[in-house]
């Protein structure tokens, strides 16, 4: 089932279940409008709350409504290094941190890192951003696990965590620099809540990056290439946390683009098998917001 927060014609934030080219949007319930689609995920089984709510849902077509990103008030946190591709680019590109990256890969305890609050997640169709003091950055095109407040996966869906490898390969400390600003996740296109987990071995996770009427990169893997299990980073997660709005957890890239950076009016096409296609154009602007201030 595709779980979709949506905005109506009318204006309201509500949650709908996408069939085909149809919006089944769901009746509100008692939790405000920001909360409804956190109280689906919460309950103790989603799929048959949703289905007791169907019979009393309204139906549009679905482009009469626009997607927003598939979040209420969830922190959105990423493993990072979960696959040998992403663990490979890593070490090129930071000679200094390339024995962490390599220790990271092997270690037990996987490296996790905050990503985003929801004011810098973008819904489908709306500009991913890249740092105007970057000249290296990338998209990583990733499964998002959608968690509850116990920490159980209640559902898949498509990140893309923007990431500055510049900025990150000079020194891992810039990490946060790296990863976390305006406009540097997105998240969609909905929600697929399933009454089985994603099968591994078979889903394909593919990129294609276009400018103009060029395909700049294509490439896909397969969550199969994953080095750790789904459950394994989840419990990660949740070692001496809670989330009691649930999380989003990204799963790490398996692709990275070589001898690549975006630019402005990109345009970025992640798919995941089973879930859906999320797209986001770029945005770069020619100057940074608040220019260098400095030390005297
Ligand atoms: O350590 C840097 C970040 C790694 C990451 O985001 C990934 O592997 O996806
Ligand atoms: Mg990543």
């Amino acid at each position: 089932m595709k779980l979709a927060k949506v905005l109506t014609a009318d204006h309201h934030t509500a949650v709908a279940v996408i069939e085909d080219d149809q919006a089944r949007i769901l009746p509100g319930m008692s939790s405000p409008a920001d909360m409804q689609l956190t109280a689906l995920l919460e309950a103790n089984d989603p799929l048959a709350t949703v289905q007791k709510l169907l019979p009393k849902s309204k139906t549009v077509r679905v482009d009469q409504v626009r997607l927003l990103a598939p979040i209420d008030q969830q922190e959105v946190w990423a493993a990072g290094v979960t696959y040998k591709r992403s663990q490979v680019a890593r070490m090129e590109e930071s000679e200094s941190a390339a024995s962490h990256y390599d220790k990271v890969y092997v270690a037990p305890r996987p490296e996790i890192f905050f990503k985003a609050t929801p004011s810098r997640v973008v819904a489908p169709g709306q500009p991913v951003r890249v740092r105007a003091d970057s000249n290296w950055s990338v998209p990583e095109p990733e499964l998002a696990l959608v968690i509850n407040s116990r920490l159980d996966i209640v559902g898949y869906t498509i990140g893309n965590d923007m990431s500055a490898r510049d900025i990150e390969g000079e020194n891992p400390l810039y990490l946060p620099q790296a990863k976390v600003y305006r406009q540097c996740c997105a998240l969609g296109p909905w929600i697929s809540v399933m009454n089985a987990p994603l099968p591994v071995a078979d889903t394909v996770i593919s990129m294609q990056i276009t400018r103009g009427a060029d395909t700049l990169f294509q490439a896909n893997t397969t969550l199969a290439q994953m080095h750790r299990s789904l459950p394994e980073l989840v419990s990660w997660l949740g070692r001496e946390d809670e989330f009691p709005e649930g999380a989003i957890l990204l799963t790490g890239t398996g692709l990275v683009p070589d001898n690549f950076t975006l630019e402005n009016g990109d345009e970025i096409e992640i798919s995941i098998s089973g879930i859906g296609t999320l797209r986001n154009p770029v945005v770069k602007d020619a100057a940074v917001l608040r220019p260098e201030v400095s030390r005297d």
